[in-house]
C-alpha cells in the first residue's frame, strides 16, 4: 500500500472532486487538533488532566477535566478553519456561531472525548464528529443544524488507544489514518474498509438485560444459546464501553455493536446521541458496507427535532443486523 499523509489524502480527494478546499481544511484541522488530544491523553497524570471538572453537561452528566479541555480545543479549531460556520457539540446547551458564519460554508457537531467513563482507567476513548452543509440561508442556530444523517457530507472519529487512529468518509467508502508521532501527521494506513458481513462477536452492555424489549432480547438469547441453539454457532462478547472503540473494533473484524432503547424510561430513546454519535457513525458504518438501525428504522432517515436527542443504535456487520432489524419488522406489526 502506498503510504501517503493526510494532506496528500485531502489533496487528492479535491482533485478528484469528491470534495472541495474548504472541506479539506476542515477536516486537517480537525485532525491537527486531534494529535494535541491525544498527546494530553497520553500524558494523562503527568499533564494532569485526569479527573472530573466537578461540572455538569446539558444531559445532567458529569463532566471531566478531558472532556472541556477537548470540548474547548476543538470549538477554537473549527473557528480557525475559517470555514465551519458553527459548532455543536454533547458539552454545549446550545451551538456556538463564529463570526460570519452567514458565509461559511460547513456545520460541524462532535462528541469531542466519547467514552468518557474510560478516561482515568486508561481505556480507550475517542473523538466523534459529523459535517453538514450550512443552508446560508440566513443566522445560523440550533434549528439550522437539524438535518438528517443521510446530508451529512462527512464523518470521522479518532481512537485513542494503543495507537491513535482516524477514521474518515466524505461519502467515497472509508479510510484511516495511524498517527505518526515523530512526523506529527497522520499516515493511511487503510484503504476502503469493509465489516466483514458475517460475525460470531456482538457488544452490548448485558447488565440492561431485563430492561431491554422483546426484539433484542430474542436476538440475544439466540446469539447466546450458541451451536446447539436457533443460530448454529458460538458467539463471542466484547464491551469496552466507549461506543468509538467498539465500533472501531467492528471496521477492523466485524461484529455487532448495540445501544438499544430500553424499558425503564420509554420516554427515552436510548443513551446515545443521534446527531453527533448514532449519525456519524452509522454514516460510516454504511460507507464500510455494514448497517445501522434504531430498531425498525434507518438511523440516517432520523429526522432530527432536538440537537441533544438520543437514539436507539443496533449496527454492524450486514447479515447480523438484518437479522435483529427483522425482529423489530415483525415486532412493528403485531
Ligand atoms: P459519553 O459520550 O458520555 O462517553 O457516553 C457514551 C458512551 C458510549 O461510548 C458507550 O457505548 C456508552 O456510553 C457506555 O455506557 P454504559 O457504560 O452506561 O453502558
Ligand atoms: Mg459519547
Amino acid at each position: 500500500m502506498s503510504t501517503i499523509t493526510l494532506a496528500q489524502y485531502l489533496n487528492q480527494g479535491v482533485t478528484a472532486g469528491h470534495f472541495d478546499q474548504a472541506l479539506a481544511r476542515l477536516l486537517q484541522g480537525m485532525a491537527d487538533e486531534s494529535q494535541d488530544i491525544s498527546e494530553n491523553i497520553h500524558r494523562g497524570a503527568l499533564a494532569g488532566v485526569l479527573g472530573s471538572a466537578g461540572s455538569e453537561n446539558v444531559q445532567g452528566e458529569t463532566q471531566k477535566k478531558l472532556d472541556i479541555i477537548a470540548n474547548d480545543a476543538i470549538l477554537a479549531a473549527m473557528e480557525k478553519t475559517g470555514v465551519v460556520a458553527a459548532s455543536a457539540s454533547e458539552e454545549l446547551d446550545d451551538c456556538s456561531v463564529y463570526a460570519g458564519a452567514e458565509e461559511r460554508p460547513y456545520l460541524i457537531l462532535f462528541d469531542p472525548l466519547d467514552g468518557s467513563s474510560n478516561i482515568d482507567v486508561n481505556v480507550s476513548i475517542g473523538t466523534i464528529f459529523s459535517v453538514l452543509n450550512n443552508p446560508r440561508t440566513g443566522p445560523v442556530t440550533n434549528q439550522t443544524f437539524l438535518q438528517p444523517g443521510t446530508s451529512q457530507v462527512a464523518a470521522g472519529y479518532v481512537v485513542y488507544g494503543p495507537q491513535t487512529t482516524l477514521v474518515l468518509t466524505t461519502g467515497h467508502g472509508v479510510d484511516g489514518f495511524t498517527l505518526d508521532r515523530a512526523a506529527g501527521e497522520y499516515v493511511q494506513t487503510s484503504v476502503n474498509i469493509q465489516i466483514p458481513a458475517d460475525t460470531k462477536e456482538f457488544a452490548i452492555n448485558m447488565s440492561n438485560v431485563r430492561h431491554w424489549y422483546a426484539p433484542v432480547k430474542r436476538y440475544i438469547d439466540e446469539c447466546l444459546a450458541g451451536k446447539t441453539g436457533p443460530r448454529g454457532k458460538d458467539f463471542n462478547m466484547r464491551w469496552i464501553a466507549s461506543m468509538v472503540a467498539d465500533v472501531h473494533r467492528v471496521l477492523c473484524r466485524g461484529g455487532t455493536f448495540m445501544y438499544p432503547q430500553d424499558q425503564r424510561e420509554p420516554g427515552k430513546p436510548g443513551k446515545l446521541r443521534l446527531m453527533y454519535e448514532a449519525n456519524p457513525i452509522s454514516f460510516i458504518v454504511e460507507q464500510a458496507g455494514g448497517k445501522s438501525y434504531a430498531g425498525a428504522q434507518r438511523i440516517l432517515d432520523i429526522q432530527p427535532t432536538d440537537l441533544h436527542q438520543r437514539c436507539s443504535v443496533l449496527l454492524g456487520s450486514a447479515n447480523e443486523i438484518t437479522i435483529v432489524h427483522g425482529y423489530h419488522l415483525d415486532n412493528s406489526k403485531d
